[in-house]
């Protein structure tokens, strides 16, 4: 199991890029990806038991399903056959399950190593948690060393259960001479129960079981998945892909910029415009800023969309302030009265072409502010066109910079790190650190010493 965690993040940044801009392919990806996380999400923690005969992996099974559910014995092997408890191991269509008090696990009882080598090798390697089980007296033999070997050749993080230490055993010589046979692994001591009672009772296998669950996203991380693997590659390529557009919309962004900065009402059109009813003057001026949009995107491979009112609005909203700032200027009430009507509609065709010589009568009814108003008004048009031809460009220069931004560096590093090597096995620990450990010792939990 890889760490699923990792997998839905992949998962959000690619769903939050509409599927217009992913690439051909991508949505079987995210699919295939989608299925993998749910498929994983779903999936139990696999805990397996495996190790020599004798040690006790069929009594723990039974301790942790909390009854005698499998045959335990002194014949050697006593087990032949594997035992599933908790949950359905969707690869083990076959074998029964038995209920069980703990959620999320799925555990299985194996047949000792030395006896079924082939079928140890085949569920270590679709668990996501080994205990190789072993004991006081075994933990220095062939099988435990192998099954300790096949976990780690599987990449399964696997910690050694010391079943059945007797009360006289000191725990740190114990787990010296484990270190010394086997490295310096994840080791967990479990006392011989000299009642001797077979099941039934809570035993440390409950807690260890817990623990599992409790680290789950953890131990899960050591693991891959082939589907998630194959999507992170192929995430990989289209944050390559994207890249390439993103590149693109940022040559295209600069080349709006600029053109924007160069372009304005086209001086030709000016006395045309000014010289028109008020209503042909804005089809005018309409039909100047599509002009001038599409030189602007001349060369680039984008379509202006449709238009919109904003810009009679904006010419409307601009003819009224030349009007006040007119009406304004004018020195008495009465001038006001009179001069509203005949300035007013001279002046903002004086403002919309620069080169109309001013007739005396406005330059008299606004006096001296005359040129100021007349310089404003003619500021304030051009300063409209240009937000028309802004407005109308807008939305693809938006898209563009949407397509320049995608998390593409993201989507790559979280690619990179699901691919990532796996954790190294050797490494793992069931209880990360001393707190834990500390907390798993007042929970009753039989660990002693240190790592
Ligand atoms: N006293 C004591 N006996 C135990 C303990 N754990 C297991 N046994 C005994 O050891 C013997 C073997 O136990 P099993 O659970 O069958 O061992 P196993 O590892 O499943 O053996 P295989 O199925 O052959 O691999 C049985 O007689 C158990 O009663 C323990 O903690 N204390
Ligand atoms: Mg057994």
């Amino acid at each position: 199991m890889p760490d699923v965690a990792l997998a839905q993040r992949l998962l959000n940044l690619l769903g939050s890029i509409p599927a217009e801009r992913l690439p051909l392919g991508a949505a079987g990806t995210i699919r295939s990806l989608e299925d993998a996380v749910e498929r994983n999400l779903e999936r139990p923690l696999v805990v397996c038991l495996a190790g020599p005969t004798g040690t006790g992996k069929s009594r723990l099974f039974n301790a942790a399903v909390g009854r005698d559910v499998r045959a335990v014995g002194i014949r050697r092997p006593t087990t032949t056959d594997v035992g599933l408890a908790g949950r359905e191991v969707a690869e083990l269509p076959d074998v029964e399950v038995a209920e069980a008090p703990f959620d999320h696990i799925a555990l299985i009882d194996l047949p000792p190593l030395e006896h079924d080598q082939d079928r140890t090798e085949r569920i270590v390697a679709l668990s996501d948690l080994c205990f190789v089980v072993t004991s006081a007296a075994r933990y220095a033999d062939a099988a435990t060393a192998t099954a300790i070997a096949i976990a780690e050749r599987l990449g399964v993080p696997a910690t050694i259960v010391v079943n059945r230490v007797p009360p006289g055993v000191p725990p740190d010589r114990l787990r010296q001479a484990l270190i010394q046979r086997h490295g310096r692994r994840d080791v967990v001591l479990l006392p011989e129960d000299l009642a001797g009672r077979i099941s039934g009772e809570p035993s440390g296998i409950a807690e260890l079981l817990h623990l599992a669950v409790e680290n789950a996203d953890r131990i899960r991380r050591y693991r891959h998945d082939a589907a998630i693997d194959a999507a992170a590659i192929e995430a990989g390529r289209i944050a390559d892909e994207l890249d390439v557009e993103a590149a693109s919309a940022r040559q295209a962004i600069e080349s709006i910029d600029r053109e924007l900065a160069r372009r304005s009402v086209p001086e030709a059109l000016r006395p045309i415009i000014a010289g028109a009813r008020w209503s042909e003057a804005m089809t005018q001026v309409d039909a100047a800023v599509r002009h001038e949009a599409a030189a602007v995107l001349a060369g680039l491979d984008v379509e202006p969309q449709a238009d919109g009112d904003d810009g009679v609005v904006a010419l409307g909203a601009w003819r009224q302030a030349v009007d006040d700032a007119a009406v304004g200027a004018m020195r008495l009430p009465v001038l006001r009265w009179f001069g509203e009507r005949g300035v007013r509609h001279h002046l903002w065709r004086l403002a919309v072409d620069v080169d109309r010589p001013m007739p005396r009568t406005v330059r008299w009814w606004l006096g001296s502010r005359a040129d100021a108003i007349r310089g404003a008004a003619a500021d304030e048009f051009d300063a409209v066109f240009g937000g028309m031809l802004a407005g109308r460009i807008e939305p693809i220069r938006d898209d563009l910079e949407r397509t320049a931004t995608l998390p593409t560096d993201r989507i790559r590093s979280v690619a990179d790190e699901i691919l990532a090597e796996a954790y190294p096995t050797a490494l793992f620990r069931l209880t990360p650190d001393i707190a834990a450990l500390q907390a798993a010792a007042e929970a009753g939990i039989p660990f002693e010493g240190d790592r």
